[in-house]
């Protein structure tokens, strides 16, 4: 009997030695312990024999039986490893290899566009500042000196939430002017920030898309006036567009945050079809632009007989489309990648106001 089984535990640890691979190893697993293996056999054997007899040959079977579970275990780590190894080997990459040319991203124009503003009015000393999308009634109306029935305030121009369990009516930003609201409120002027974000209106058609971006600017001050506003303006549009001279003009206008409002046109030329910008005569509208509100200083806790401000705001994706040609709105926000090869700009270009800005 013990013969045998010393017999068994050579050849089967031979054949656990012998196994090539991992498929060879299971078949020796399932000809010693498989449901109809050698070992199993024996066990099974074990119901016919004497008690004494059943005892002494049991106790050799575990045993035999944990011998082969251990050397199996060891051959199939072995396997194991091997193949983990071999697979790193085969997966591994040189990650000093330059990125393949046909694989490069792109920035998207109306990142580059936010980009160049922060970059032309970080070197005015403006901060960028953000918030939130999803705006209350207060910082996107009221304390912007909207009146109660005023036609932004109405479903079919702002994408409204349903009403919220606190009682309020939350909204998406219709303007990025909400942020000025919470840095009046929360910082002490001098305050000089600029605002790029996202804006949602109810509107999609040739000129409109429901989602758009802005850039919006505030200054708040002790002694602040128009002709700061203008100069810092044009200041902004003869660096963006990259034309030394270019001329601007104030038109009269009418915004209820600001007092006395403006918009404000740049030089240009429309001859045979062909936009230019520059001092050709004609005139193209850029941005709208006032002075702070009395009502909106009070509403932010400002006393407007101390502080005065002034504030402009501006489309990115117009902005983006007059200096690099852009023909199409919606074209923005198709992700077509052709488009973005075409329009879209080196991921390391760095805007900065020496380099980076003009194309
Ligand atoms: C505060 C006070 C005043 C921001 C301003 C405009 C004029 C303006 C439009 C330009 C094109 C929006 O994207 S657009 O449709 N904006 O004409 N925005 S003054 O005035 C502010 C903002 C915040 C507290």
């Amino acid at each position: 009997m013990t013969d045998n089984i010393d017999q068994l535990r050579a050849e089967l640890l031979a054949a656990v030695t012998g196994a090539s691979d991992a498929p060879a190893l299971e078949e020796v697993r399932v000809t010693a312990l498989g449901k109809k293996g050698r070992i199993t056999g024996l066990m099974k054997d074990l119901g016919a024999m004497a008690p004494e007899q059943r005892k002494a040959f049991g106790q050799q079977l575990n045993v035999l039986k944990d011998e082969i579970a251990a050397a199996l275990d060891v051959r199939k780590r072995h396997f194991d490893s091997a193949a983990l190894d071999a697979r790193l080997a085969s997966e591994s990459m040189d990650v000093t290899l330059p990125v393949r040319p046909e694989a490069r991203g792109t920035l998207h124009p109306i990142s580059q566009t936010m980009d160049e503003v922060a970059a032309i009015f970080g070197q005015m000393g403006f901060e960028v500042a953000d918030g939130p999308d999803i705006e209350d009634d207060f910082h996107n109306f009221t304390a912007l000196n909207f009146p109660p029935g005023h036609p932004a305030r109405e479903m079919h121009d702002t994408f409204f939430l349903p009403q919220a369990e606190d009682g309020q009516r939350y909204l998406l930003r219709t303007h990025t002017s909400p942020v000025q609201i919470r840095t009046m409120m929360t910082q002490k002027p001098p305050i000089r920030v600029i605002i790029p974000g996202r804006t949602y209106r109810c509107d999609y058609d040739m000129t409109h898309t429901p989602m758009f971006h802005q850039v919006e600017l505030l200054v708040i001050d002790t002694e602040t006036n128009m002709s700061h506003l203008r100069g810092c303006l044009q200041e902004f549009v003869r660096t963006y567009f990259g034309v030394d001279d270019l001329t601007t003009r104030f038109r009269p206008s009418f915004f209820p945050f600001t007092e006395p409002s403006a918009e404000m046109d740049i030089g240009c030329s429309r001859k045979n079809g062909e936009l230019k910008i520059g001092n050709y005569g004609d005139w193209l509208e850029i941005l709208g632009c006032g002075m702070v509100h009395p009502n909106v200083l009070k509403a932010c806790g400002l006393d407007p007989e101390v502080y005065q401000g002034f504030a402009a705001g501006m489309g990115i994706e117009r902005i983006a489309m007059l200096k690099y040609g852009i023909p199409d709105l919606r074209t923005f926000f198709e992700s077509d990648l052709r488009w973005l090869r075409h329009y879209g700009f080196a991921a390391l270009d760095i805007p900065s106001v020496t380099g980076g800005l003009t194309r």
